[in-house]
């Protein structure tokens, strides 16, 4: 069992930073022109719609990576208001509800910020990790909600493929497995396809009690090899999108890094990342119809130097 640092483990791998020029916040979303949402355009065959986010200040609770919780949702109107007198009706009699909430930006369906993560004190581009403190100064949430994350979306249904209802904790997805599948579904994975990977892991936080959930918690996944990495660069895929809290598997296997993906793909290749979606109405469509590709359309709130922000992705199959 070696302990490695991420530096070591990523010494040989590939980078963007400066292919888009210096200022560049979008990564490999740049892939993304025109050209390729038309292509998103002509993978949609059914007109069907499927939304990939999760609820949010869902009363059953939030999946979220340890250190952050659920969003906490409150109601500052409501009809109560007006039947204690608190608040009078409108002139005209027009009454309203309102909330407001408080929530971890990286806590629900969501995109990471290209600056997100990062190691050696440098993020997305080469940007120094010091224009993180106080809110992202550099590649922040903005970029990615302005731009618009659309293309041809190839979603490889894991457990289906495995013969299980969902992947277990530690289970590997490696590079041939991703091609594997999409060979068995019969969908030609694309140069610029987001890439989407059903797991179906995050099921069981609804179904397990939080303890059993978190116990020894270690993402299914993907995780950090050089021919995936090299497949990703090779491929300019923009996106990754899953069903986890991470993208990856938390623990790479033989170095014990923690998500070395989050540096091998988002920091170094600007591969942008939506976690914590929703796939199974997407999954049981594709599985019905046989056809894995469709219209993929994610757009992040712009949040102000934000880390990260929510996202209801949609499908279109
Ligand atoms: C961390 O930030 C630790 O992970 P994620 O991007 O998956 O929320």
């Amino acid at each position: 069992m070696s302990h490695k640092s991420m530096k070591d483990l990523l010494a040989s791998a590939p980078k963007n930073w400066g292919r888009w020029g210096p200022d560049d916040e979008l990564g490999s979303l740049n892939f993304l022109t025109h050209q390729e949402v038309l292509r998103g355009i002509q993978s949609v065959r059914l007109g069907e719609v499927y939304t990939l986010g999760e609820l949010i200040a869902n009363p059953k609770g939030e999946p979220v990576f340890p250190g952050r919780t659920g969003a906490l949702k409150f109601m500052t109107q409501d009809k109560s208001y007006y039947k204690s007198g608190k608040s009078n009706s409108l002139p005209g009699g027009g009454e309203y509800s309102d909330d407001g909430i408080t929530m971890y930006l990286q806590g629900s369906t969501q995109y990471d910020a290209m600056g997100h993560f990062w190691y050696d004190d440098h993020i997305w581009n080469g940007y120094s990790a010091d224009t993180t403190m106080g809110g992202m100064e550099k590649a922040s949430i903005v970029p990615i909600g302005e731009k618009g994350v659309v293309g041809r979306g190839v979603l490889l249904d894991m457990p289906r493929i495995r013969g299980k209802s969902r992947l277990d904790k530690g289970e590997e997805i490696t590079l041939q497995d991703i091609k594997d599948a999409a060979s068995k579904q019969g969908v030609v994975i694309e140069k610029h396809d987001i890439l989407v990977i059903r797991t179906a892991f995050l099921q069981s936080f609804y179904e397990q009690s939080r303890e059993e959930f978190y116990d020894g918690l270690n993402e299914p996944g993907m995780t950090y090899s050089p021919e995936l990495v090299q497949w990703f660069h090779q491929m300019e895929i923009p996106a990754l999108c899953t069903d986890t809290m991470a993208n990856e598997m938390t623990v790479h296997p033989e170095s014990k890094v923690l998500l070395p993906l989050h540096c091998a793909l988002l920091r170094n290749l600007g591969i942008a990342f939506n976690e914590i979606c929703n796939l199974e109405k997407l999954a049981a469509a594709c599985d019905r119809h046989r056809k894995y590709d469709f219209l993929y359309v994610g757009a992040p709130l712009k949040v102000y130097r934000g880390t990260g922000a929510p996202v209801n992705p949609v499908a279109i199959l």
